[in-house]
């Protein structure tokens, strides 16, 4: 299996900055110990510097994702915005590989590998956010209070229960996405009905997400309050998949969005141009003569 890995530019610069800022901290540190004279000083002052240095490592992260895919945009806008070190392997045609799997039998991405887990690896993209959170305490993704913490669950859980089907439906066939069985789009009903059931979808749109402004947002910037959490990336980068249907979205929507690749910036941007690249892209074929 080809494996592309793709380096973000925001963690090499990140990665550029850890080293960087590392070794001269280091080499000050025993530059300056045998000034001060004594031996046993260069000891505890190349130690004092050493925790400093590591702590400024990056976590690594080993993902799986597919670039079109806004549930891998969540993941991958996270995970720059969280500073981790990681490694993106292209998943195209591949979800169904023997190797594949063989460790992730429902064929899906985003997907980590970490040690840590129980059997070596996780997808869906709003448990993996929670995970990493969890276990590296990135409290500002995902505030630790529970009451708090239970606002951001409910936020993810209705954008994956109730909010995203309805995108699917309304976007997949625009997308060349296959839709799920028991759907009309699924179905080998006639294109009129097929037509019939995507528009039936995106007008049913309108009413979670104005619970998202009304109820989840109630008047702060974001879900997170101050700071997009991981509910705000999971459901920006949903909304993103709109556009290839000319959905108007609420001015709301569009200042929140913006709001957020304006706070996040390239974390968002880049991972996000692979998804509007692809709308680019299939809007152009569909425009382009037969
Ligand atoms: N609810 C899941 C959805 C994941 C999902 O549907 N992934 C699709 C891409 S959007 C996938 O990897 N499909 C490949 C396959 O099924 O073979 C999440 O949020 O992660």
């Amino acid at each position: 299996m080809a494996k592309t890995v793709t380096k973000s530019a925001g963690k090499s610069a990140t990665q550029a900055k850890t080293k960087a800022a590392a070794k001269p901290a280091v080499k000050a540190a025993a530059k300056a110990a045998p000034k001060a004279g004594a031996k046993a000083a260069a000891k505890p002052a190349a130690q004092k510097s050493a925790p400093k240095a590591k702590s400024a490592k990056k976590p690594a992260l080993k993902l799986s994702m597919l670039k079109p895919s806004v549930n891998n945009m969540t993941v991958r806008v996270f995970a720059r915005a969280a500073g981790f070190d990681a490694a993106e392997t292209d998943a195209w045609g591949h979800t169904r590989s023997p190797e594949y799997l063989a460790r992730n039998p429902a064929h899906l991405t985003p997907m980590i590998e970490d040690k840590g887990l129980p059997r070596g690896v996780l997808w869906e993209s709003c448990a993996i956010m929670q995970y990493l959170a969890n276990k590296h305490g990135l409290e500002k993704f995902y505030p630790k209070a529970p009451a708090k913490r239970a606002m951001i669950d409910s936020a993810m859980f209705y954008l994956i229960g109730t909010l995203y089907p309805y995108v699917a439906r309304a976007t997949y066939p625009a997308l060349g996405f296959p839709q799920y069985a028991g759907e009309v789009g699924h179905s080998d009903a006639n294109p009129d009905k097929k037509s019939e059931a995507q528009k039936a979808a995106m007008a049913a749109i309108a009413e979670p997400l104005e619970v998202f402004h009304s109820f989840f947002r109630d008047g702060k910037p974001f879900i997170g309050g101050k700071n997009p959490s991981i509910a705000d990336i999971r459901l920006a980068a949903t909304l993103e998949f709109l556009a290839v249907i000319d959905y108007a979205l609420p001015k709301w929507a569009q200042e929140y969005m913006a709001a957020i690749e304006k706070k996040l910036g390239k974390a968002y941007a880049e991972p996000a141009g692979d998804v509007r690249g692809y709308i680019a892209y299939v809007r152009s074929q569909a425009k382009a003569p037969a």
